[in-house]
């Protein structure tokens, strides 16, 4: 409607608003370049298209970090810059009076955050929540910041006892290259691609020092270890062990120079990351000794040439598959660096064994090639997961403090970000539920800052109507029906069903759903949840077989009988296991699938979050391709939408958008009252306390009366307005006087502009008559 009235058009925005007009945006206060707008709130009014622009004004400024209200944006520079991290800037920030009126930063954010806990005569616990998609920044944010506690919040005398004297804070800085090492790899997106989730407390004493840090990972991507995408990599820690070892290594772990490994493709990349030895001095000061590690690195050796067994169709279904003639030296190999019994791993490998009757009697059954790959893949799994869960809880109890020891914590979650690819399973439904619950908590979250900011400017409003996405999670996750229970049913059926069948289910079990998009145009069977960031569609095939997650009770049988130290610690010979019996009629172990797993954790993550003050940073890849100084506008904007930055445009947009300085208000509008007498009567003071209700702290009393005066004409207005082509709708409500400034809602603006171009064009009238009858 305003390019209406001043004869001006473009293009709306996603979410309908148009762009302002260029002589609005100064009075709106945007003639300050956008290079000088510390704060994306600031930019007036909050769309997509002013904070596009201001990121990008930013970024190719070398300006990397922008405040967004109570979030920070943090773009990835892509290059190195060094003088951005360093100890003399944490000191400066942990310095400063008032950090926060320093640039933004991430120091700033650790260091408000820091003091929150130091300033409370009850301490609360903190959190900052890092987002992004893949290779936007998370572990790197991460990582400085921990590095930045590990400066301002040192211990100054304490010093550990461990097997090496040494700080705390430096072992908590080494489990970050253990763990990246472990739980990293190349992918298509990041060269460092975190592979887990993960929270880490940093604990704090009385005087907020750090004594000791926890940590807690989340759903670890392990099939990785025998299946990568084409031009992906296994985890970092498998080529650390085939380029860095020694030559003794090499005979010891049978990894002679040039070895070629299926389950290690694309070797020839040199990466950062593949440095062995920094892997190995963090390991030592961690506590895990050299004999230790030479295990464990003897146990990884033995799962790559578990990877080059290959078996071939024995052609008789009676028969068990055999070894491929060139695959037995790898077979004995991995036998010997797995120190398992040679005859039965090729029998576990080759037959099944199903339990079945009153008595469970055992039957055997020879696999087919496929499935003896899948027991091949499945063991390698198994160790892996194992392996990596153990070395989580050996790095705790390195660097977890004494309970007594700390009384408040820190909390860094670094997560995978909304992800939507072409094809999706069920690590995506997982990882966008995550997000989903993230996303929840931030809202509300968000919430409370504008509340907050309304109440200092004396503003009685409430969102209390806002939507959040509470649909979409019970969608996902809602009693007594939502796709996690259904996939769950099935599972806990175990009964043969078709990818079909189960979009089937899902369709018209939950077809009341707004989240469950329209199916169309899919010749696989699937389904759309729309999430807050954006529709994605699931794919059912495997979906319920992935979510069993089964274990063929004979591998970690099998296991158990390993003389390994190492896999003797990971697969203790416990009769009761917990893993799940395989597809044998009616299994009667409870079936805890990978969903309920994770929906388990995750309830528990947010159950900590709850319990702390969140601080959120939005990590955005300025370009998929990693160049610094290239910024991609569609691709930001897109990011902008999943890490919910448009969200948070929403709730602006759902309160008062619009915010205008008592002088700038008065100066563009203070004609609506002088001329008032020419669109309508001597108004009327309206009751309604959005326009009548006066602060007595408005901080410019001069204005005061001329801000009431425009305010008494807009009943008049509103009437004007109700002429055709006039602005939709304005209610007195949508427009609110503060302590410093005007609020109002895009339509109320509609409104004032709408009524300044008919007193406008009324002058103009008069000038024109008055210059008419002088002629
Ligand atoms: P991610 O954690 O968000 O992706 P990373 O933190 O691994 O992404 O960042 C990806 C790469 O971007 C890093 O390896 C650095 O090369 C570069 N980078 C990120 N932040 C900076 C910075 N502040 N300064 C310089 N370079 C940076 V994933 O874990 O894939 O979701 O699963
Ligand atoms: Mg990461």
């Amino acid at each position: 409607m305003l390019q209406q009235v001043n004869g001006h058009s473009s293009n709306p925005d996603a979410h309908g608003r148009k762009p302002l007009r260029e002589d609005l945006q100064e009075f709106l206060g945007q003639d300050a370049p956008l290079l000088l707008l510390d704060d994306l709130t600031k930019v007036n009014p909050v769309t997509l298209e002013t904070v596009l622009r201001c990121l990008q004004a930013r970024y190719m400024a070398d300006t990397f970090y922008t405040n967004a209200g109570c979030t920070l944006v943090a773009l990835n520079p892509f290059k190195p810059v060094p003088q951005l991290y360093s100890p003399e800037l944490m000191r400066q920030y942990h310095a400063a009076p008032q950090p926060q009126k320093l640039k933004p930063h991430i120091f700033g954010v650790g260091e408000q955050t820091y003091r929150n806990v130091k300033s409370l005569i009850e301490p609360v616990n903190q959190s900052i929540v890092v987002s992004g998609e893949s290779g936007a920044g998370k572990t790197w944010t991460s990582r400085c910041l921990m590095k930045f506690y590990a400066v301002v919040a040192a211990s100054p005398t304490s010093w550990e006892s461990h097997r090496i004297a040494e700080r705390i804070e430096q072992r908590i800085l080494n489990s970050n290259p253990v763990m990246e090492a472990f739980g990293n790899a190349c992918t298509l997106r990041n060269n460092n691609s975190s592979r887990f989730g993960k929270f880490i407390q940093l604990q704090l004493n009385r005087t907020q020092q750090m004594t000791g840090a926890a940590v807690q990972t989340y759903l670890l991507e392990k099939t990785r270890v025998a299946y990568q995408a084409s031009s992906e990599r296994n985890f970092h820690i498998f080529y650390q062990i085939c380029k860095g070892a020694n030559a003794d290594e090499r005979l010891q772990w049978h990894l002679p120079e040039g070895a070629a490994f299926s389950w290690l493709p694309n070797p020839e990349r040199t990466l950062e990351e593949d440095c062995f030895e920094v892997t190995r001095e963090a390991m030592l000061h961690l506590g895990i000794s050299a004999p230790t590690q030479n295990n464990i690195f003897k146990v990884l050796a033995g799962l790559l040439h578990l990877g080059n067994i290959r078996f071939a169709d024995s052609g008789d279904e009676a028969q068990p598959c055999q070894l491929m003639d060139d695959a037995k030296c790898s077979f004995r190999t991995s036998a010997s660096l797995l120190w398992l019994p040679e005859d039965p791993l090729l029998e576990t490998l080759q037959i099944r064994t199903i339990r079945a009757g009153r008595q469970q009697q055992v039957f055997r059954k020879p696999c087919s090639q496929a499935e003896c790959d899948t027991r091949r893949d499945c063991l390698a799994k198994l160790v892996y997961a194992r392996l990596f869960d153990w070395l989580v809880s050996v790095i705790n109890s390195s660097i977890c403090a004494d309970p007594n020891s700390w009384t408040t914590f820190i909390g860094l979650l670094d997560v995978y970000g909304f992800e939507s690819f072409p094809d999706n399973s069920l690590e995506q439904l997982c990882i966008n539920y995550a997000n989903e619950k993230l996303q929840q908590h931030f809202v509300a979250h968000y919430l409370r800052a504008q509340q907050e900011e309304y109440a200092v400017e004396g503003l009685e409003w409430s969102f209390v109507n806002y939507q959040d996405n509470q649909t979409c999670l019970d969608l996902i996750e809602g009693s007594p029906v939502s796709i996690c229970s259904l996939i769950n049913e099935e599972c806990r059926l175990n009964r043969p069903s078709s990818a079909a069948q189960l979009q089937t289910r899902i369709e018209s079990a939950l077809a009341g759903s707004p989240c469950l998009g329209h199916n169309k145009l899919s010749r696989e069977p699937s389904f759309i949840v729309v999430h807050y960031a954006g529709p994605v569609r699931y794919h059912t095939a495997g979906l319920v077989e992935k979510n069993k997650d089964p274990v063929p009770p004979e591998l970690t049988r099998l296991l158990q009988q390993s003389q390994d130290p190492l896999l003797k610690v990971l697969f203790p010979a416990d009769p009761e296991e917990t893993s799940q019996e395989e597809p044998s009629g009616q299994s009667r172990v409870p079936v805890l699938t990978v969903v309920s797993k994770f929906k388990a954790s995750l309830e528990q993550l947010l159950q900590v979050l709850h319990g702390t003050t969140p601080h959120y940073i939005r990590c955005i890849k300025p370009n998929g391709q990693g160049r610094a100084q290239t910024f991609l506008r569609e691709e930001v904007l897109s990011q902008l939408e999943a890490c919910g930055l448009v969200e948070t445009i929403h709730i602006s947009a759902a309160g008062f958008p619009i915010r205008v300085s008592h002088q700038n208000f008065v100066e563009r509008y203070e004609l609506l009252r002088r001329l008032r007498p020419r669109i309508s009567p001597a108004p009327h003071i309206p009751s309604d306390k959005g326009c009548s209700e006066w602060s007595p702290r408005a901080e410019a009393p001069t204005l005061q009366p001329l801000l009431q005066d425009i305010f008494h004409s807009l009943p008049a207005l509103t009437r004007a307005a109700a002429t055709p082509g006039g602005p939709a709708e304005a209610t007195p409500a949508s427009v609110h006087c503060g302590r410093t400034k005007v609020f109002m809602t895009d339509s109320t603006l509609e409104l004032l502009e709408h009524g300044r171009a008919q007193v406008l064009d009324q002058c103009a009238r008069c000038i024109q008559g008055g210059w008419r009858r002088h002629r």
